[in-house]
Protein backbone atom coordinates (compact mmCIF):
# COMPACT_ATOMS: atom_id res chain seq x y z
CA UNK A 1 0.00 0.00 0.00
CA UNK A 2 1.48 3.44 -0.59
CA UNK A 3 2.84 5.41 1.91
CA UNK A 4 0.40 8.62 1.36
CA UNK A 5 -2.65 6.38 1.85
CA UNK A 6 -4.34 6.25 5.21
CA UNK A 7 -2.76 3.76 7.33
CA UNK A 8 -4.67 0.62 9.16
CA UNK A 9 -4.66 2.63 12.25
CA UNK A 10 -6.77 5.67 10.43
CA UNK A 11 -9.06 3.76 7.86
CA UNK A 12 -9.23 -0.27 7.53
CA UNK A 13 -8.57 -1.55 4.01
CA UNK A 14 -12.08 -2.20 3.37
CA UNK A 15 -13.75 1.35 3.93
CA UNK A 16 -12.15 2.15 0.64
CA UNK A 17 -11.07 -0.91 -1.15
CA UNK A 18 -11.45 -2.01 -4.83
CA UNK A 19 -13.02 -5.55 -5.08
CA UNK A 20 -13.13 -7.51 -7.30
CA UNK A 21 -15.74 -9.84 -8.44
CA UNK A 22 -15.04 -13.79 -9.59
CA UNK A 23 -17.40 -15.74 -11.29
CA UNK A 24 -15.62 -18.51 -10.78
CA UNK A 25 -16.94 -20.50 -13.84
CA UNK A 26 -16.20 -18.24 -16.25
CA UNK A 27 -13.06 -16.70 -15.13
CA UNK A 28 -10.55 -19.06 -16.46
CA UNK A 29 -10.05 -22.48 -17.16
CA UNK A 30 -6.96 -24.10 -15.73
CA UNK A 31 -7.49 -27.88 -16.30
CA UNK A 32 -9.60 -26.93 -20.00
CA UNK A 33 -12.47 -28.76 -19.36
CA UNK A 34 -15.11 -25.60 -20.75
CA UNK A 35 -15.50 -24.31 -17.09
CA UNK A 36 -13.50 -21.80 -15.06
CA UNK A 37 -11.87 -23.38 -12.36
CA UNK A 38 -9.54 -22.42 -9.01
CA UNK A 39 -6.36 -23.27 -10.82
CA UNK A 40 -7.31 -20.71 -13.43
CA UNK A 41 -7.75 -17.98 -10.72
CA UNK A 42 -4.55 -18.73 -9.45
CA UNK A 43 -2.73 -18.70 -12.74
CA UNK A 44 -4.04 -15.08 -13.59
CA UNK A 45 -3.57 -13.33 -10.01
CA UNK A 46 -0.49 -11.09 -11.43
CA UNK A 47 -3.18 -10.26 -14.03
CA UNK A 48 -4.92 -8.88 -10.62
CA UNK A 49 -2.48 -7.70 -9.20
CA UNK A 50 -1.14 -5.85 -11.82
CA UNK A 51 -5.12 -4.75 -12.47
CA UNK A 52 -4.35 -3.23 -8.76
CA UNK A 53 -7.37 -4.77 -6.70
CA UNK A 54 -7.40 -4.87 -2.89
CA UNK A 55 -9.58 -8.08 -2.75
CA UNK A 56 -11.81 -10.75 -4.62
CA UNK A 57 -15.01 -12.02 -4.11
CA UNK A 58 -15.71 -15.32 -4.66
CA UNK A 59 -19.41 -16.30 -5.87
CA UNK A 60 -20.25 -19.48 -4.37
CA UNK A 61 -17.43 -22.00 -5.53
CA UNK A 62 -18.99 -24.97 -2.91
CA UNK A 63 -20.17 -28.10 -3.47
CA UNK A 64 -23.29 -27.62 -5.81
CA UNK A 65 -25.28 -29.40 -8.51
CA UNK A 66 -25.59 -25.74 -10.25
CA UNK A 67 -29.52 -25.56 -10.09
CA UNK A 68 -28.67 -21.59 -9.64
CA UNK A 69 -24.71 -21.33 -11.02
CA UNK A 70 -23.75 -22.40 -7.51
CA UNK A 71 -26.36 -20.09 -5.20
CA UNK A 72 -27.21 -23.77 -4.59
CA UNK A 73 -25.29 -25.24 -2.30
CA UNK A 74 -24.86 -28.93 -1.39
CA UNK A 75 -22.50 -28.65 1.23
CA UNK A 76 -20.47 -25.46 2.33
CA UNK A 77 -17.23 -26.91 3.46
CA UNK A 78 -16.08 -28.16 0.21
CA UNK A 79 -15.67 -27.10 -2.96
CA UNK A 80 -17.32 -28.24 -5.75
CA UNK A 81 -14.90 -30.47 -7.77
CA UNK A 82 -15.77 -28.88 -11.03
CA UNK A 83 -13.38 -25.96 -9.56
CA UNK A 84 -10.60 -27.77 -7.34
CA UNK A 85 -11.10 -28.95 -3.72
CA UNK A 86 -10.50 -27.33 -0.01
CA UNK A 87 -7.04 -27.41 -0.32
CA UNK A 88 -6.58 -25.30 -3.69
CA UNK A 89 -8.78 -23.11 -1.68
CA UNK A 90 -6.67 -22.25 1.01
CA UNK A 91 -3.74 -22.15 -1.23
CA UNK A 92 -5.17 -19.66 -3.63
CA UNK A 93 -6.41 -17.40 -0.34
CA UNK A 94 -2.63 -17.27 0.74
CA UNK A 95 -1.26 -17.11 -2.43
CA UNK A 96 -3.48 -14.09 -3.21
CA UNK A 97 -2.62 -12.60 0.48
CA UNK A 98 0.88 -12.70 -0.18
CA UNK A 99 0.29 -10.76 -3.11
CA UNK A 100 -1.90 -8.15 -1.20
CA UNK A 101 -4.51 -9.40 -1.87
CA UNK A 102 -7.72 -10.28 0.40
CA UNK A 103 -10.60 -12.76 -0.37
CA UNK A 104 -13.99 -12.70 0.55
CA UNK A 105 -16.54 -15.37 -0.16
CA UNK A 106 -20.17 -15.99 -0.96
CA UNK A 107 -22.34 -16.92 1.90
CA UNK A 108 -26.33 -18.15 0.37
CA UNK A 109 -28.10 -18.03 4.14
CA UNK A 110 -31.41 -17.95 2.51
CA UNK A 111 -31.91 -21.46 0.99
CA UNK A 112 -29.51 -24.38 -0.03
CA UNK A 113 -29.47 -26.89 -2.76
CA UNK A 114 -31.97 -29.72 -2.79
CA UNK A 115 -29.17 -31.82 -2.62
CA UNK A 116 -27.44 -30.75 0.63
CA UNK A 117 -28.16 -33.67 3.16
CA UNK A 118 -30.77 -31.52 5.50
CA UNK A 119 -33.51 -31.53 2.44
CA UNK A 120 -32.39 -35.41 1.23
CA UNK A 121 -33.05 -36.13 5.02
CA UNK A 122 -35.95 -33.73 5.40
CA UNK A 123 -37.53 -35.55 2.45
CA UNK A 124 -37.06 -38.80 3.73
CA UNK A 125 -38.87 -38.30 6.65
CA UNK A 126 -42.35 -37.74 7.82
CA UNK A 127 -44.67 -34.96 7.75
CA UNK A 128 -44.18 -32.79 10.89
CA UNK A 129 -40.79 -34.39 11.44
CA UNK A 130 -38.08 -32.68 13.17
CA UNK A 131 -36.12 -32.60 9.71
CA UNK A 132 -39.10 -31.08 7.94
CA UNK A 133 -39.02 -27.79 10.94
CA UNK A 134 -35.16 -27.06 9.57
CA UNK A 135 -36.90 -25.93 6.21
CA UNK A 136 -40.95 -24.47 5.39
CA UNK A 137 -42.92 -27.54 4.36
CA UNK A 138 -46.85 -27.12 4.81
CA UNK A 139 -50.57 -28.39 3.50
CA UNK A 140 -51.18 -27.04 0.38
CA UNK A 141 -54.77 -25.38 0.06
CA UNK A 142 -58.07 -26.97 -1.64
CA UNK A 143 -60.17 -29.72 -1.28
CA UNK A 144 -56.93 -32.42 -1.68
CA UNK A 145 -54.23 -29.77 -0.89
CA UNK A 146 -53.53 -29.00 -4.48
CA UNK A 147 -52.95 -25.75 -4.16
CA UNK A 148 -50.08 -24.01 -2.95
CA UNK A 149 -50.07 -22.79 1.00
CA UNK A 150 -49.46 -18.88 -0.23
CA UNK A 151 -49.67 -16.40 -2.59
CA UNK A 152 -46.36 -15.37 -2.81
CA UNK A 153 -44.37 -15.19 -6.23
CA UNK A 154 -41.21 -16.93 -6.76
CA UNK A 155 -37.86 -14.21 -7.53
CA UNK A 156 -37.59 -16.54 -10.90
CA UNK A 157 -41.03 -16.07 -11.50
CA UNK A 158 -44.65 -18.45 -10.62
CA UNK A 159 -45.12 -19.43 -7.03
CA UNK A 160 -42.45 -20.47 -4.87
CA UNK A 161 -44.05 -23.87 -3.68
CA UNK A 162 -43.07 -27.30 -4.86
CA UNK A 163 -45.31 -30.37 -3.73
CA UNK A 164 -43.56 -33.46 -3.39
CA UNK A 165 -44.76 -37.03 -2.93
CA UNK A 166 -46.84 -37.24 0.19
CA UNK A 167 -48.51 -33.90 -1.00
CA UNK A 168 -46.70 -31.62 1.69
CA UNK A 169 -45.36 -28.15 -0.39
CA UNK A 170 -41.75 -26.62 0.46
CA UNK A 171 -40.81 -23.40 -0.17
CA UNK A 172 -38.46 -21.94 -2.09
CA UNK A 173 -38.25 -18.38 -3.08
CA UNK A 174 -35.69 -18.53 -5.96
CA UNK A 175 -35.59 -21.94 -7.91
CA UNK A 176 -37.42 -25.45 -6.61
CA UNK A 177 -33.72 -26.49 -5.98
CA UNK A 178 -33.17 -23.88 -3.60
CA UNK A 179 -35.45 -24.93 -0.59
CA UNK A 180 -35.70 -22.07 2.17
CA UNK A 181 -33.99 -22.74 5.06
CA UNK A 182 -36.29 -21.82 8.19
CA UNK A 183 -34.68 -19.27 9.94
CA UNK A 184 -36.58 -19.84 13.30
CA UNK A 185 -35.15 -23.12 14.04
CA UNK A 186 -32.03 -22.57 16.42
CA UNK A 187 -29.91 -25.39 14.09
CA UNK A 188 -29.74 -23.43 11.66
CA UNK A 189 -28.46 -20.36 12.74
CA UNK A 190 -25.90 -22.55 14.43
CA UNK A 191 -24.85 -24.47 11.11
CA UNK A 192 -24.25 -20.69 9.43
CA UNK A 193 -22.07 -19.66 12.58
CA UNK A 194 -19.89 -22.83 12.14
CA UNK A 195 -19.56 -22.18 8.33
CA UNK A 196 -18.30 -18.49 9.04
CA UNK A 197 -16.14 -19.55 11.09
CA UNK A 198 -14.75 -22.76 8.75
CA UNK A 199 -14.07 -19.93 6.38
CA UNK A 200 -12.93 -17.19 8.50
CA UNK A 201 -10.47 -20.31 9.86
CA UNK A 202 -9.01 -20.49 6.40
CA UNK A 203 -8.05 -16.66 6.03
CA UNK A 204 -10.56 -15.18 3.87
CA UNK A 205 -11.25 -11.49 4.91
CA UNK A 206 -14.65 -11.10 4.40
CA UNK A 207 -17.77 -12.50 3.45
CA UNK A 208 -20.38 -11.59 1.09
CA UNK A 209 -24.07 -12.52 2.45
CA UNK A 210 -26.67 -13.31 -0.55
CA UNK A 211 -29.96 -12.06 -0.45
CA UNK A 212 -29.49 -10.99 3.00
CA UNK A 213 -32.98 -9.04 3.62
CA UNK A 214 -34.66 -12.40 2.65
CA UNK A 215 -33.95 -14.90 5.29
CA UNK A 216 -36.42 -14.39 8.25
CA UNK A 217 -40.30 -15.25 7.35
CA UNK A 218 -43.18 -14.75 9.34
CA UNK A 219 -44.22 -17.63 10.78
CA UNK A 220 -47.57 -17.94 9.58
CA UNK A 221 -46.59 -17.32 5.97
CA UNK A 222 -49.46 -15.60 5.43
CA UNK A 223 -50.70 -14.29 1.72
CA UNK A 224 -49.24 -11.03 0.88
CA UNK A 225 -51.07 -8.05 1.20
CA UNK A 226 -49.95 -5.30 -0.32
CA UNK A 227 -48.61 -2.18 1.98
CA UNK A 228 -48.25 -4.89 5.09
CA UNK A 229 -45.97 -4.14 7.37
CA UNK A 230 -43.68 -5.59 8.22
CA UNK A 231 -43.74 -7.58 4.83
CA UNK A 232 -44.00 -11.21 5.46
CA UNK A 233 -40.17 -12.41 3.86
CA UNK A 234 -38.61 -9.17 3.00
CA UNK A 235 -36.44 -7.10 5.57
CA UNK A 236 -38.01 -8.34 9.04
CA UNK A 237 -36.87 -6.91 12.60
CA UNK A 238 -35.74 -10.78 13.52
CA UNK A 239 -32.51 -10.12 10.77
CA UNK A 240 -31.00 -7.66 12.78
CA UNK A 241 -30.44 -10.25 15.74
CA UNK A 242 -29.26 -12.67 13.48
CA UNK A 243 -26.64 -10.32 12.11
CA UNK A 244 -25.77 -9.01 15.68
CA UNK A 245 -24.55 -12.30 16.35
CA UNK A 246 -22.51 -12.38 13.01
CA UNK A 247 -20.85 -9.62 13.38
CA UNK A 248 -19.74 -10.90 16.53
CA UNK A 249 -17.82 -13.81 15.62
CA UNK A 250 -16.18 -11.39 12.37
CA UNK A 251 -14.58 -9.37 15.36
CA UNK A 252 -13.07 -12.18 16.42
CA UNK A 253 -11.28 -12.67 12.94
CA UNK A 254 -11.36 -9.02 12.26
CA UNK A 255 -13.47 -10.45 8.82
CA UNK A 256 -15.48 -8.20 7.58
CA UNK A 257 -19.44 -8.18 5.78
CA UNK A 258 -21.17 -6.85 2.67
CA UNK A 259 -24.84 -8.13 2.16
CA UNK A 260 -26.63 -8.02 -0.76
CA UNK A 261 -29.60 -5.73 0.55
CA UNK A 262 -32.20 -4.80 -2.21
CA UNK A 263 -34.06 -2.09 -0.16
CA UNK A 264 -35.55 1.09 -1.58
CA UNK A 265 -36.16 2.41 1.52
CA UNK A 266 -33.07 4.54 2.76
CA UNK A 267 -33.26 4.59 6.10
CA UNK A 268 -34.48 0.83 6.44
CA UNK A 269 -31.38 -0.14 4.46
CA UNK A 270 -28.87 1.93 6.66
CA UNK A 271 -29.68 -0.14 9.84
CA UNK A 272 -28.31 -3.56 8.42
CA UNK A 273 -25.21 -0.94 8.62
CA UNK A 274 -25.55 0.06 12.48
CA UNK A 275 -22.05 -0.52 14.03
CA UNK A 276 -22.95 -4.05 15.40
CA UNK A 277 -24.38 -5.96 12.31
CA UNK A 278 -22.72 -5.80 8.56
CA UNK A 279 -19.82 -3.39 7.41
CA UNK A 280 -20.94 -2.41 3.86
CA UNK A 281 -23.95 -3.65 1.80
CA UNK A 282 -23.82 -3.17 -1.81
CA UNK A 283 -25.04 0.25 -3.23
CA UNK A 284 -27.79 -0.77 -5.49
CA UNK A 285 -29.33 2.40 -6.30
CA UNK A 286 -26.73 3.73 -8.03
CA UNK A 287 -26.16 0.43 -10.25
CA UNK A 288 -30.22 1.12 -11.24
CA UNK A 289 -29.73 5.10 -11.82
CA UNK A 290 -29.72 6.25 -15.34
CA UNK A 291 -27.40 8.34 -17.04
CA UNK A 292 -28.69 11.33 -16.30
CA UNK A 293 -26.42 14.12 -14.39
CA UNK A 294 -29.43 15.24 -11.83
CA UNK A 295 -30.34 11.80 -10.91
CA UNK A 296 -26.99 10.45 -10.75
CA UNK A 297 -26.12 13.15 -8.37
CA UNK A 298 -29.49 12.49 -6.02
CA UNK A 299 -28.55 8.88 -6.11
CA UNK A 300 -24.68 10.04 -4.94
CA UNK A 301 -26.02 12.50 -2.01
CA UNK A 302 -29.36 10.07 -1.09
CA UNK A 303 -26.15 7.38 -0.32
CA UNK A 304 -23.84 9.44 1.10
CA UNK A 305 -27.06 11.11 3.62
CA UNK A 306 -27.84 7.31 4.23
CA UNK A 307 -24.69 6.13 5.37
CA UNK A 308 -23.53 9.15 7.27
CA UNK A 309 -25.65 8.37 10.62
CA UNK A 310 -24.48 4.71 11.26
CA UNK A 311 -20.86 5.85 10.16
CA UNK A 312 -20.63 3.19 7.27
CA UNK A 313 -18.73 3.60 3.88
CA UNK A 314 -20.60 3.20 0.70
CA UNK A 315 -20.26 0.81 -1.67
CA UNK A 316 -20.42 1.75 -5.66
CA UNK A 317 -21.00 -1.02 -8.02
CA UNK A 318 -22.04 -0.68 -11.48
CA UNK A 319 -22.36 -4.42 -12.71
CA UNK A 320 -22.39 -8.02 -11.15
CA UNK A 321 -23.49 -11.60 -12.32
CA UNK A 322 -27.46 -10.78 -11.90
CA UNK A 323 -27.66 -7.14 -14.34
CA UNK A 324 -26.90 -6.72 -17.71
CA UNK A 325 -23.35 -5.37 -18.47
CA UNK A 326 -22.66 -1.53 -18.07
CA UNK A 327 -21.63 -1.00 -21.79
CA UNK A 328 -24.53 -2.61 -23.50
CA UNK A 329 -27.15 -1.02 -20.55
CA UNK A 330 -25.97 2.93 -20.67
CA UNK A 331 -25.92 2.10 -24.47
CA UNK A 332 -29.73 1.58 -24.57
CA UNK A 333 -32.47 4.64 -24.74
CA UNK A 334 -33.29 3.64 -21.40
CA UNK A 335 -30.27 3.40 -19.23
CA UNK A 336 -31.67 2.77 -15.49
CA UNK A 337 -31.91 -1.12 -14.92
CA UNK A 338 -35.07 -2.25 -14.74
CA UNK A 339 -35.76 -5.79 -14.09
CA UNK A 340 -38.76 -6.15 -15.48
CA UNK A 341 -37.61 -4.32 -18.65
CA UNK A 342 -35.57 -7.21 -19.52
CA UNK A 343 -36.16 -8.70 -22.88
CA UNK A 344 -34.49 -10.16 -26.08
CA UNK A 345 -33.20 -7.99 -28.46
CA UNK A 346 -32.96 -4.67 -27.00
CA UNK A 347 -31.31 -2.48 -29.25
CA UNK A 348 -28.12 -0.72 -27.77
CA UNK A 349 -25.41 1.12 -28.98
CA UNK A 350 -22.22 -0.30 -28.09
CA UNK A 351 -19.85 2.61 -29.23
CA UNK A 352 -22.12 4.91 -26.90
CA UNK A 353 -22.36 2.74 -23.79
CA UNK A 354 -18.66 2.49 -24.03
CA UNK A 355 -18.21 6.15 -23.65
CA UNK A 356 -20.46 6.07 -20.82
CA UNK A 357 -19.05 3.38 -19.12
CA UNK A 358 -15.50 4.78 -19.36
CA UNK A 359 -16.86 8.13 -18.01
CA UNK A 360 -18.96 5.80 -15.14
CA UNK A 361 -16.18 3.93 -14.10
CA UNK A 362 -14.02 7.47 -13.60
CA UNK A 363 -16.98 8.86 -11.39
CA UNK A 364 -17.62 5.17 -9.49
CA UNK A 365 -13.61 5.09 -8.76
CA UNK A 366 -13.59 8.91 -7.84
CA UNK A 367 -16.13 8.16 -5.26
CA UNK A 368 -15.85 8.00 -1.28
CA UNK A 369 -16.18 4.13 0.04
CA UNK A 370 -15.33 1.25 -1.73
CA UNK A 371 -16.02 -0.27 -4.98
CA UNK A 372 -17.02 -3.38 -6.90
CA UNK A 373 -15.79 -4.53 -10.47
CA UNK A 374 -17.45 -7.31 -12.00
CA UNK A 375 -14.34 -9.55 -13.95
CA UNK A 376 -14.61 -8.23 -17.26
CA UNK A 377 -16.13 -5.06 -16.54
CA UNK A 378 -12.23 -3.82 -17.06
CA UNK A 379 -12.43 -5.21 -20.67
CA UNK A 380 -15.50 -3.21 -21.22
CA UNK A 381 -17.27 -6.90 -22.01
CA UNK A 382 -20.91 -6.23 -23.60
CA UNK A 383 -24.11 -8.45 -22.51
CA UNK A 384 -24.00 -11.09 -25.34
CA UNK A 385 -26.93 -12.76 -26.69
CA UNK A 386 -27.10 -16.64 -25.41
CA UNK A 387 -28.95 -18.66 -27.94
CA UNK A 388 -31.88 -19.97 -26.67
CA UNK A 389 -31.03 -23.39 -26.39
CA UNK A 390 -28.22 -22.92 -24.67
CA UNK A 391 -28.76 -20.45 -21.35
CA UNK A 392 -28.72 -22.22 -18.43
CA UNK A 393 -29.98 -19.47 -15.90
CA UNK A 394 -32.98 -20.71 -14.17
CA UNK A 395 -33.90 -17.09 -14.06
CA UNK A 396 -34.92 -17.70 -17.93
CA UNK A 397 -36.47 -21.01 -17.54
CA UNK A 398 -38.71 -19.77 -14.70
CA UNK A 399 -39.91 -17.22 -16.98
CA UNK A 400 -41.46 -19.35 -19.16
CA UNK A 401 -38.95 -18.54 -21.82
CA UNK A 402 -39.60 -14.96 -21.39
CA UNK A 403 -36.94 -13.55 -19.35
CA UNK A 404 -33.46 -13.50 -21.12
CA UNK A 405 -32.18 -14.17 -17.45
CA UNK A 406 -28.69 -13.58 -16.93
CA UNK A 407 -26.09 -15.78 -18.94
CA UNK A 408 -25.00 -12.87 -20.96
CA UNK A 409 -22.98 -11.22 -18.67
CA UNK A 410 -21.41 -14.65 -17.48
CA UNK A 411 -19.48 -15.71 -20.88
CA UNK A 412 -16.29 -16.79 -19.91
CA UNK A 413 -13.99 -14.00 -20.49
CA UNK A 414 -11.35 -13.44 -23.30
CA UNK A 415 -7.71 -13.63 -22.55
CA UNK A 416 -5.78 -14.07 -25.72
CA UNK A 417 -6.96 -13.17 -29.16
CA UNK A 418 -5.57 -15.31 -30.77
CA UNK A 419 -5.64 -18.81 -29.01
CA UNK A 420 -9.14 -21.50 -29.22
CA UNK A 421 -11.82 -19.65 -27.04
CA UNK A 422 -10.56 -16.66 -26.47
CA UNK A 423 -7.85 -18.00 -24.49
CA UNK A 424 -10.25 -18.95 -21.69
CA UNK A 425 -8.26 -21.96 -21.50
CA UNK A 426 -10.47 -24.70 -22.63
CA UNK A 427 -9.98 -26.90 -25.03
CA UNK A 428 -13.77 -28.22 -25.13
CA UNK A 429 -16.01 -25.94 -25.82
CA UNK A 430 -16.78 -23.53 -23.03
CA UNK A 431 -20.23 -23.62 -20.34
CA UNK A 432 -21.63 -20.91 -22.33
CA UNK A 433 -20.79 -19.58 -26.08
CA UNK A 434 -18.62 -16.81 -26.62
CA UNK A 435 -19.60 -13.92 -29.12
CA UNK A 436 -17.86 -14.04 -32.34
CA UNK A 437 -16.36 -10.52 -31.28
CA UNK A 438 -14.65 -11.68 -27.75
CA UNK A 439 -11.06 -11.82 -29.55
CA UNK A 440 -11.26 -8.25 -30.01
CA UNK A 441 -11.32 -7.68 -26.10
CA UNK A 442 -9.08 -10.34 -25.34
CA UNK A 443 -6.82 -9.14 -21.76
CA UNK A 444 -3.42 -9.63 -24.15
CA UNK A 445 -4.80 -7.13 -26.85
CA UNK A 446 -5.95 -4.16 -24.68
CA UNK A 447 -2.87 -4.98 -22.35
CA UNK A 448 -0.71 -3.75 -25.18
CA UNK A 449 -3.34 -0.74 -25.79
CA UNK A 450 -2.89 2.49 -24.08
CA UNK A 451 -6.53 3.89 -25.08
CA UNK A 452 -8.34 0.50 -23.96
CA UNK A 453 -10.34 0.01 -20.86
CA UNK A 454 -8.63 -2.10 -19.65
CA UNK A 455 -5.90 -0.01 -19.75
CA UNK A 456 -8.28 2.88 -18.11
CA UNK A 457 -9.28 0.95 -15.31
CA UNK A 458 -5.37 0.18 -14.60
CA UNK A 459 -4.48 3.51 -14.41
CA UNK A 460 -7.65 4.47 -12.37
CA UNK A 461 -7.11 1.81 -10.18
CA UNK A 462 -3.30 2.76 -9.69
CA UNK A 463 -4.17 6.26 -8.96
CA UNK A 464 -6.27 5.77 -6.98
CA UNK A 465 -4.09 4.10 -4.77
CA UNK A 466 -1.60 6.38 -4.96
CA UNK A 467 -3.19 9.92 -5.67
CA UNK A 468 -3.00 11.45 -2.70
CA UNK A 469 -6.05 13.37 -3.31
CA UNK A 470 -8.58 10.70 -2.36
CA UNK A 471 -7.11 10.34 1.05
CA UNK A 472 -9.08 10.50 3.84
CA UNK A 473 -7.71 13.62 6.06
CA UNK A 474 -5.11 12.26 9.02
CA UNK A 475 -7.22 11.51 11.66
CA UNK A 476 -10.44 11.63 9.69
CA UNK A 477 -11.92 7.73 10.85
CA UNK A 478 -14.79 8.58 7.62
CA UNK A 479 -13.77 8.19 3.36
CA UNK A 480 -13.07 12.01 2.65
CA UNK A 481 -15.45 13.92 2.00
CA UNK A 482 -17.10 14.97 -1.60
CA UNK A 483 -18.38 18.77 -2.10
CA UNK A 484 -19.92 19.74 -5.26
CA UNK A 485 -18.43 22.04 -6.98
CA UNK A 486 -20.73 24.95 -9.62
CA UNK A 487 -21.06 23.46 -12.74
CA UNK A 488 -22.94 24.18 -16.03
CA UNK A 489 -25.99 21.76 -16.46
CA UNK A 490 -25.68 18.18 -17.15
CA UNK A 491 -22.43 18.40 -15.94
CA UNK A 492 -21.26 16.55 -12.32
CA UNK A 493 -18.17 17.93 -10.49
CA UNK A 494 -16.66 17.45 -6.91
CA UNK A 495 -13.98 17.48 -4.89
CA UNK A 496 -12.24 15.25 -2.62
CA UNK A 497 -10.75 16.34 0.73
CA UNK A 498 -7.39 16.46 -0.69
CA UNK A 499 -7.79 18.49 -4.20
CA UNK A 500 -8.83 15.51 -6.50
CA UNK A 501 -11.35 16.61 -8.84
CA UNK A 502 -14.01 14.57 -10.66
CA UNK A 503 -15.78 15.82 -13.29
CA UNK A 504 -18.55 14.29 -15.81
CA UNK A 505 -19.57 15.38 -18.55
CA UNK A 506 -23.42 14.47 -19.49
CA UNK A 507 -24.77 17.79 -21.34
CA UNK A 508 -25.27 16.57 -24.60
CA UNK A 509 -21.96 18.58 -25.86
CA UNK A 510 -18.43 19.90 -24.79
CA UNK A 511 -17.78 21.86 -21.73
CA UNK A 512 -14.72 23.66 -20.81
CA UNK A 513 -12.66 22.11 -18.02
CA UNK A 514 -12.24 24.42 -14.80
CA UNK A 515 -8.58 26.54 -15.39
CA UNK A 516 -5.57 25.90 -13.30
CA UNK A 517 -5.55 22.07 -13.01
CA UNK A 518 -3.37 19.21 -13.44
CA UNK A 519 -4.68 16.31 -15.58
CA UNK A 520 -4.52 13.45 -14.40
CA UNK A 521 -6.52 11.41 -16.55
CA UNK A 522 -9.46 11.31 -19.07
CA UNK A 523 -12.05 8.61 -20.40
CA UNK A 524 -11.75 9.76 -23.49
CA UNK A 525 -9.38 12.76 -24.92
CA UNK A 526 -10.12 16.49 -24.50
CA UNK A 527 -10.79 17.78 -27.78
CA UNK A 528 -8.59 19.64 -29.84
CA UNK A 529 -9.59 22.86 -28.04
CA UNK A 530 -9.03 21.67 -24.93
CA UNK A 531 -12.90 20.84 -23.98
CA UNK A 532 -13.99 17.53 -21.78
CA UNK A 533 -16.22 15.76 -24.51
CA UNK A 534 -19.87 14.92 -24.13
CA UNK A 535 -20.37 11.25 -22.38
CA UNK A 536 -16.35 11.68 -20.42
CA UNK A 537 -14.91 12.49 -17.41
CA UNK A 538 -11.70 14.06 -15.67
CA UNK A 539 -9.86 13.21 -12.85
CA UNK A 540 -7.91 16.83 -11.85
CA UNK A 541 -5.62 17.60 -9.76
CA UNK A 542 -5.50 21.55 -8.09
CA UNK A 543 -2.34 23.21 -8.61
CA UNK A 544 -0.87 24.77 -5.56
O1 LIG B 1 -29.61 -12.57 -5.89
C1 LIG B 1 -30.72 -12.17 -5.13
C2 LIG B 1 -31.74 -11.48 -5.90
O2 LIG B 1 -32.50 -10.73 -5.36
C3 LIG B 1 -31.81 -11.82 -7.35
O3 LIG B 1 -32.86 -12.72 -7.51
C4 LIG B 1 -32.08 -10.68 -8.20
O4 LIG B 1 -33.37 -10.18 -7.96
C5 LIG B 1 -31.99 -11.15 -9.62
O5 LIG B 1 -30.81 -11.90 -9.80
C6 LIG B 1 -31.96 -9.97 -10.52
O6 LIG B 1 -31.61 -10.29 -11.80
C7 LIG B 1 -28.74 -13.48 -5.34
C8 LIG B 1 -27.64 -13.84 -6.30
O7 LIG B 1 -26.88 -12.69 -6.60
C9 LIG B 1 -28.25 -14.48 -7.51
O8 LIG B 1 -27.28 -14.78 -8.47
C10 LIG B 1 -28.95 -15.74 -7.06
O9 LIG B 1 -29.65 -16.29 -8.14
C11 LIG B 1 -29.93 -15.47 -5.94
O10 LIG B 1 -29.39 -14.66 -4.91
C12 LIG B 1 -30.36 -16.76 -5.27
O11 LIG B 1 -29.33 -17.23 -4.45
Amino acid sequence: MAANRPTEATAPWWRDAAIYQIYVRSFADGDGDGTGDLAGVRARLPYLVELGVDALWFTPWYLSPLADGGYDVADYRAIDPAFGHLAEAEKLIAEARELGIRTLVDIVPNHVSDQHSWFRAALAAAPGSPERELFHFREGRGSHGEIPPNDWVSEFGGTPWTRIDDGQWYLHLFAPGQPDLNWAHPAVRQEHEDVLRFWFERGVAGVRIDSAALLAKDPALPDFVKGTDPHPYIDRDELHDIYRSWRAIADTYDGIFVGEVWLPDSERFARYLRPDELHTAFNFNFLACPWDAGLLRSAIDDTLAEHAPVGAPATWVLCNHDVTRTVTRYGREATGFDFAAKVFGTPTDLELGTRRARAAALLSLALPGAVYLYQGEELGLPEADIPRDRIQDPMHLRSGGVDPGRDGCRVPLPWSADEPYAGFGSTAEPWLPQPDAWPSYAADRQSTDPGSMLSLYRKALRLRRDEPGFAAAPGETADGRLDWLPSAPGVLAFRRTHGLICVVNLSGGPVPLPGHHEILLTSAPPDPSGLLPDDTAAWLREKR
